[in-house]
C-alpha cells in the first residue's frame, strides 16, 4: 500500500531557515536581546508568535501586547524583504527531483508547515502544483511539536498516520511526527535530530534502497 508524503517547508524544501534567523536576530537586537544560532535551533518549526515569546523569555524582557504585535509585524516585514528574490534555484538539493519522482509514481504529497508565508513561497519556487494538500500556519491552531499540522495533512489525503512519512529539519517537527505515530525523517544533523527514525544531511544522501522501501517497491 501507498504512503502519504508530508514535507515541512522552511529548512526542508527551501533554505529559508537562514532568513528566519537573520530576521529574528535583527528583531532581538532591536529589543536589546542577544540571539545566537543555538537559540535559533529551538525556534525552527515554531510559529511566529511562540518564537517571539521564547526570545522575550530568554532575554528576560516584557513588552505590551501592542509592542508585541508591532514586533511580530516588523519581523515578518524583514523576512519578506529577505526572501524577495527567492526562486527555483533556492530549492534544496534533491528535493525537486524527489517530488517529481513521487508525482510520477502517483504518490500523495502534502505540505505541513508552521509558516503563514508557505503558499507564496511555493509559488515563487514554482512547485505549488506538485502538492495535493497544503496545511500551513494559516490553517492550524496548535503549533509543532503538537501533531495537528501533520494529522490534518494525512486526514485530508485520506491516509492513516502509520502510513505517513514526514520530512523535517526541526526538533519540534520531528517530535510532532513521532507523536502522530508517523515515520519521521530528519534533514540536517544527526546530533540535533536524533529523535527522528532516520536522518540525512540532504535528500541527495537518501540511498535508493531506502527510497524503494518508502515507495514499497
Ligand atoms: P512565518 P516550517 C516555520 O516553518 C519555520 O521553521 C519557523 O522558523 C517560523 O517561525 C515559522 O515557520 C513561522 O513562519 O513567520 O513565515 O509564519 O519549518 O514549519 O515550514
Ligand atoms: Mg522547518
Amino acid at each position: 500500500n501507498k504512503k502519504a508524503f508530508i514535507f515541512d517547508l522552511d529548512g526542508v524544501i527551501v533554505d529559508t531557515a537562514k532568513f528566519h534567523f537573520v530576521a529574528w536576530q535583527r528583531l532581538a537586537a532591536s529589543l536589546g536581546i542577544n540571539f545566537t544560532e543555538k537559540e535559533n535551533e529551538q525556534l525552527k518549526g515554531v510559529s511566529r508568535v511562540n518564537s517571539l515569546k521564547k526570545i522575550l523569555e530568554w532575554g528576560n524582557k516584557e513588552i505590551s501586547p501592542e509592542v508585541f504585535q508591532a514586533k511580530m509585524d516588523q519581523k515578518n516585514q524583514e523576512y519578506l524583504e529577505l526572501i524577495k528574490t527567492l526562486d527555483v534555484k533556492d530549492i534544496l538539493p534533491g528535493v525537486h527531483e524527489f517530488l517529481l519522482k513521487l508525482k510520477e509514481q502517483k504518490q500523495p504529497i502534502a505540505l505541513g508547515s508552521a509558516s503563514k508565508n508557505a503558499r507564496p513561497i511555493l509559488e515563487k519556487l514554482g512547485i505549488k502544483d506538485l502538492f495535493d494538500v497544503i496545511v500551513d500556519g494559516t490553517n492550524v491552531t496548535k503549533a509543532k511539536p503538537d501533531p495537528e499540522v501533520f494529522l490534518n495533512a494525512c486526514d485530508q489525503l485520506g491516509y492513516s498516520a502509520q502510513d505517513s512519512v514526514v520530512f523535517e529539519d526541526s526538533v519540534a517537527g520531528v517530535q510532532a511526527a513521532n507523536t502522530a505515530g508517523m515515520i519521521s525523517i530528519g534533514l540536517g544533523e544527526q546530533n540535533i535530530l536524533h529523535e527522528a527514525d532516520q536522518v540525512f544531511n540532504h535528500f541527495t544522501d537518501m540511498p535508493q534502497d531506502f527510497i524503494n522501501i518508502l515507495l514499497n517497491k
